[in-house]
């Protein structure tokens, strides 16, 4: 890679060299399928293709969520997608997903089966196909729903702007570091200003919004993404912490993120989730100790 102060851009940008870092094999210019390849369907109404990036984990928290609340409806049958190794350019995931990006949802309930992708836009569908994790009433409701709005539109610096310049981009540029913890830290204060008056985001209620926004600014401070709390000073984001903690403890919360775990300790790693009690006996350790 060239010095940080020696690019200059040509005239037309060429896709001749990898960009090097983490993802660098999975990065295209190009949309669309690469391979033929057909998506697995389970017994269920609602199957899930995945990975328990913080993404992945707002639909599996949501769906265990559901579960918990008594929705039995929201069975669903979840299937691993690995980002990297391609698995998301394959044909019947870009027929799920054209954005080729997990997470991506098919609803066999409807009389054609109904795709829904973009995370915040799955909440939704959820949300409102059972009723639940989002206000009726119509202030609250649209409180609830700027709040995920927000968490789409800014999650991206959070993710694709601090994260990766911090921990992935294969050298550490003061400028890019700089640019994106700035933006991460003033939404952190957004968050914590807002949590000094309310239980949860938009309220007393616990809702979508407190699942889209969790797995991201909750794992920061929590340290489970990144690795970047002393960095952040995620101490200081005292309401923030108050409210990671408490969601950090629901029980479907535990459970929404290991499904779809590639990575971490084997226990907590439930690749494919078919059924409740997959949680008890087909976790990672399990299926290695077994299979040795
Ligand atoms: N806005 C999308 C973002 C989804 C997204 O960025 N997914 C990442 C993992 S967190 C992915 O699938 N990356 C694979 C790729 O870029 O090829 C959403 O919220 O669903």
């Amino acid at each position: 890679m060239e010095d940080e102060n020696s690019y200059t851009p040509p005239a037309v940008w060429k896709w001749d060299s990898e960009s090097g870092g983490t993802w660098a094999s999975i990065n295209r210019p190009i949309a669309g399928a690469t391979s033929e390849k057909e998506l697995p369907v389970g017994k269920h109404p609602l199957q899930l293709y995945s990975l328990a990036t913080p993404n992945g984990v707002k639909v599996t928290v949501m769906l265990e969520e559901l579960l918990q609340a008594g929705f039995s409806g929201a069975e669903y049958d979840a299937y691993l997608i690995k980002i990297g190794d391609g698995d998301q350019f394959g044909s019947g995931f870009v027929s799920a997903n054209p954005n080729s990006k997990i997470p991506a949802m098919v609803d066999h309930s409807t009389d054609t089966p109904t795709r829904v992708f973009e995370s915040g836009a799955i909440l939704l569908y959820l949300a409102e196909k059972f009723g639940a994790f989002l206000p009726t009433d119509h202030a609250t409701r649209t409180e609830c729903l700027s709040w995920l709005f927000w968490q789409m539109g800014s999650a991206p610096y959070l993710g694709g702007g601090f994260g990766h310049f911090y921990k992935y981009a294969p050298v550490k540029i003061e400028y890019c570091i700089d640019r994106f913890t700035m933006e991460t830290k003033r939404q952190l204060d957004v968050l914590d200003r807002q949590l000094a008056n309310n239980k949860f985001i938009c309220g007393d209620e616990y809702t979508i919004a407190d699942i889209a926004i969790w797995p991201w600014y909750g794992q920061v401070i929590l340290n489970t993404v990144y690795e970047a709390a002393e960095f952040l000073e995620a101490h200081t984001y005292e309401n923030v912490n108050r409210w990671a903690n408490e969601i950090q403890n629901r029980p479907a919360v535990k459970r929404g993120r290991m499904v779809n775990r590639s990575f971490g300790p084997l226990e907590q790693q439930l690749h494919e989730r078919h059924d409740a009690s997959d949680f008890e006996t087909k976790t990672q350790d399990k299926i290695e100790a077994v299979s040795q």
